[in-house]
């Protein structure tokens, strides 16, 4: 067995001697889920909160053969700019890599990487899920699979309401992911606080989620939690205004026979030019949010592990 082809940029291989903690990021949601420039500034500035916050971002991409591991500045660049890099989930990681093509990593791949460099918590947006009209299609986000298996704890906003969030929190239950609501009773719904369902779980402090991701691991139990954490106040779109953007978005879809990877892809810029940029700049300040929460996560389980 030969070690997997992992590169980390200087600051992360420093924090990773110190022992200091590190929050990863996926790419996928530069490069498929927002408009350049702003995809490259909010990725600069998701890194600076993580600084802020006491941890050292790691944002995750596929390029020439490896896995990096952080991303210094140009190579954040040039990811920003591309147009054509792979979209990567479990199933397309290693056929990347084989390549030597250029590769963003979903929130399932960025797990598996994150894993790999002995990272514990990751933040991002949205995961991905049980899209609506899943009986027919079988569109079932590989990230909820992950979540099953890979001990790495991800703090996300919910899940978007363009898929079907009752059907993707059964199939989280039944693959027995942690899916625990920060602060409050109901599970998220990226741009809204409440989905208007009750999340399976809630803890209130960032050591609480610490505690229990050491607890499972303990326990010999694989696989990681969702960490779901609302979109701060100020920034939500509520409910009723973002709901008929979303269903106006999903009969476009279906109108085009748009499929598969291009599905998650297509919706966000649909809704982003509905909305007219509104829903991005809910969705920059909601992963800064998760950035600093999985900062925290990040320290605790660090100082944990001291002891
Ligand atoms: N949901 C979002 N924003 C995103 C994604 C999902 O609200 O950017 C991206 C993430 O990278 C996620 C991926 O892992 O899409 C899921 O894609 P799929 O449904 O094809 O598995
Ligand atoms: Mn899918």
């Amino acid at each position: 067995m030969t070690t997997a082809p992992l590169t980390y940029s200087a600051e992360v291989a420093e924090a990773k001697a110190a022992g200091r903690p590190i929050v990863a990021l996926e790419s996928t949601i530069i490069t498929h889920g927002m408009p350049y420039p702003q995809n490259l500034e909010t990725a600069q500035r998701v890194e600076a909160e993580v600084r802020k916050s006491g941890a050292v971002p790691a944002t995750i991409a596929v390029m020439g053969g490896l896995i990096h591991i952080g991303l210094e500045q140009d190579a954040l660049e040039r990811l920003a700019r591309t147009n054509d890099a792979m979209k990567v989930s479990r199933a397309d990681l290693a056929v990347c890599l084989a390549k030597g093509a250029s590769g963003a990593t979903t929130v399932a791949a960025t797990m598996i990487c994150a894993h790999l460099a002995g990272i514990d918590v990751f933040a991002t947006g949205g995961i991905g899920g049980v899209h609506r009209g899943a009986e027919e299609s079988f569109d079932i986000s590989a990230d909820l699979l992950e979540l099953a298996q890979t001990p790495v704890s991800v703090v996300a906003a919910g899940a978007k309401a363009i898929l079907d969030l009752p059907k993707t929190l059964e199939v989280l239950e039944t693959h027995g992911v942690p899916v625990i609501a920060f602060g409050q009773d109901d599970f998220p719904a990226f741009w809204s606080r409440s989905s208007g369902l009750p999340a399976p779980l809630r803890a209130d402090t960032a050591g609480e989620i610490a505690q229990a991701q050491l607890a499972r691991a303990s326990l010999g139990l694989p696989g990681g939690q969702l960490i779901a954490n609302p979109i701060p106040d100020e920034a939500e779109i509520a409910r009723d205004e973002i709901v008929p953007v979303i269903e106006a978005a999903l009969a476009e879809a279906e109108a085009q026979g748009i499929a598969a990877k291009a599905v998650t892809p297509f919706l966000l810029s649909r809704i982003f030019e509905l909305t007219e940029g509104r829903s991005l700049e809910a969705n920059i300040a909601l992963v800064l949010n998760n950035a600093r929460l999985a900062a925290a996560i990040a320290g605790e389980i660090t100082a944990a592990r001291r002891g």
